[in-house]
């Protein structure tokens, strides 16, 4: 090879990342661990394709003028730490994307709530009648966007695009929160985790942070700054007698009974939402009308079933630990009975043990199964085996009396036993409906 521009990993956004830079007159070459990826028979023909392990291809990587990094492949991957020693560009498909529009972006991260709160705003821009383009890590490449040219995006970024992105100047843009996740990517530091996320941060005209949440502060004192969290200050809560409004700066704007996605963290999710599409002059009766008709995504704390008076719930989306606890905390705060929960999969390296502390108090019991269920075992007592979701499903109904709850929220990822977490979800969705179909 003795290309310029080298595609590092071909998932979906790096073919986005192809298709751009030949509308650029630009051939890249394109190189991926695996001998067949799946995308590979996208590739045009005039695209030279290598497979092989990364270092096989050092010498190359050092002699590009850029490599175009996927979020899948870590920046600490020897031969890419080595060519970016000697000078090489290493970038991703959201800097490709930012450098090339020149209308507002908003930008969304944080371990939690992101495709939530991206969509929220999407459909907000959407009803205020503005040209919106959504796209990022919620599953869209980014560079797709361009094909249909909008007013304003809203991109979910994840820590692992935000690491190779450095032109991003967000109109607005948010950390919604930080709490362990791909610890494995991150030398099980949780502070490097931060680190990566507040690249959202950097030239933002207007930065919205959870002040219950101090990792996701600016530390740019001087930014342009507004909050977002569970009491009545900026974009807050205000509660009376038996209702809770969500508010800006104590002006109440809506009673949170009329929003159709229940928990806490839905309320949080909203008011970042309001924040963001206030920064870029999203009319409220937009925002209200989203929040009173958004039904939530598919796999996040999805009603599936009651069977016998047990009510079934899918959070396949559940894959960490910080989103089991909000999934649990939310169920809890509209369940009278008992809450049997189903856990497991790819731990990727976090520590579980607030999820012990729920086993102590709000889950009745946990059924683990999947690569790490051993480190959910060892939590507690009501932390029992199951050699998959199938019996774990069987053993919470025999377990469950009218009126508890079954909630599979795994706080691991799925790829240890299923392609994804759509996957997982539906699987589950499945099971519940046989069993259904079986017992009523
Ligand atoms: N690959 C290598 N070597 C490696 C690692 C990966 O060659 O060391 C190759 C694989 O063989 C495969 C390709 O890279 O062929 C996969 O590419 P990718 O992992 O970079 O993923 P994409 O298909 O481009 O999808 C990415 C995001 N994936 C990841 O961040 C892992 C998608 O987020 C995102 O929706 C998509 O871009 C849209 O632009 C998924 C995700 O799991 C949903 N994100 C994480 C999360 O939400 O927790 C961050
Ligand atoms: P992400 O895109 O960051 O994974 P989602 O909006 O898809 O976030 O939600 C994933 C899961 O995380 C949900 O099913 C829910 O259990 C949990 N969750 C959503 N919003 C929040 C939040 N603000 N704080 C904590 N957990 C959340």
């Amino acid at each position: 090879m003795s290309d310029e521009y080298i595609v590092v990993g071909l998932g979906k956004s790096n073919l986005a990342v192809v298709d751009f830079l030949l509308a650029k007159g630009i051939v890249p070459a394109v190189v991926d661990t695996r001998e067949n990826p799946p995308l590979r028979k996208e590739l045009p023909s005039n695209v030279a394709f290598r497979s092989g392990d990364f270092s096989d291809f050092a010498a190359d990587f050092c002699a590009a003028k850029t490599l175009v990094v996927g979020p899948g492949v870590p920046l600490y991957t020897p031969a890419i730490k080595a060519a970016a020693e000697h000078g090489v560009e290493v970038i991703g498909d959201i800097e490709l994307f930012v450098r090339e529009v020149n209308v507002p972006v908003i930008g969304i991260t944080g371990a939690n709530g992101k495709s939530t709160v991206t969509t929220l705003v999407g459909l907000m821009a959407k009803a205020a009648g503005i040209k919106v383009g959504v796209g990022g890590n919620i599953g869209v490449p980014a560079l797709d966007l361009l094909k249909d040219p909008a007013k304003l995006y809203v991109l979910e970024l994840s820590s692992f695009q935000l690491e190779t992105t450095k032109s991003l100047h967000a109109a607005g843009c948010t950390i919604l929160n930080v709490t362990e996740d791909h610890m494995d990517r991150y030398e099980f530091d949780i502070e490097k985790y931060a680190e990566a996320k507040h690249i959202i941060y950097k030239n933002a005209y207007h930065v919205i942070y959870n002040r219950f949440d101090q990792r996701t502060f600016p530390k740019d004192q001087s930014v342009d700054k507004v909050s977002f969290g569970d009491d009545d200050r900026e974009y807050g809560l205000v509660k009376e007698a038996n209702h809770t409004y969500l508010a800006k700066f104590g002006r109440k704007i809506m009673d949170v009974a009329d929003m159709k996605i229940a928990g806490k963290h839905n309320q949080m999710n909203a008011l970042a939402a309001m924040a963001l599409a206030d920064v870029v002059g999203i009319n409220e009766n937009a925002q209200v009308e989203t929040l009173k008709t958004f039904t939530g995504l598919e796999h996040r704390c999805q009603f599936v079933a009651e069977i016998k008076g047990v009510k079934f719930y899918n959070d396949s989306k559940a894959t960490n630990v910080g989103s089991t606890l909000a999934a649990v905390d939310g169920l809890s705060s509209v369940t009278q009975g008992d809450l049997f929960l189903l856990a497991g999969g790819i731990g990727k390296g976090q520590n579980f043990s607030p999820i012990g502390d729920l086993l102590k108090t709000q889950i009745k019991e946990m059924y683990c199964f999947g690569r790490d269920a051993k480190d959910l075992l060892v939590l507690g007592d009501n932390a029992i085996s199951v050699a998959d979701m199938k019996e774990g499903l069987r053993k919470a109904f025999e377990a469950a009396k009218p009126g508890d709850v079954v909630l599979l929220a795994p706080a691991c990822a799925s790829m240890d036993m299923f392609k994804n977490f759509e996957e997982r979800g539906d699987v589950f969705v499945s099971l519940v409906r046989e069993l259904e179909s079986k017992e009523c």
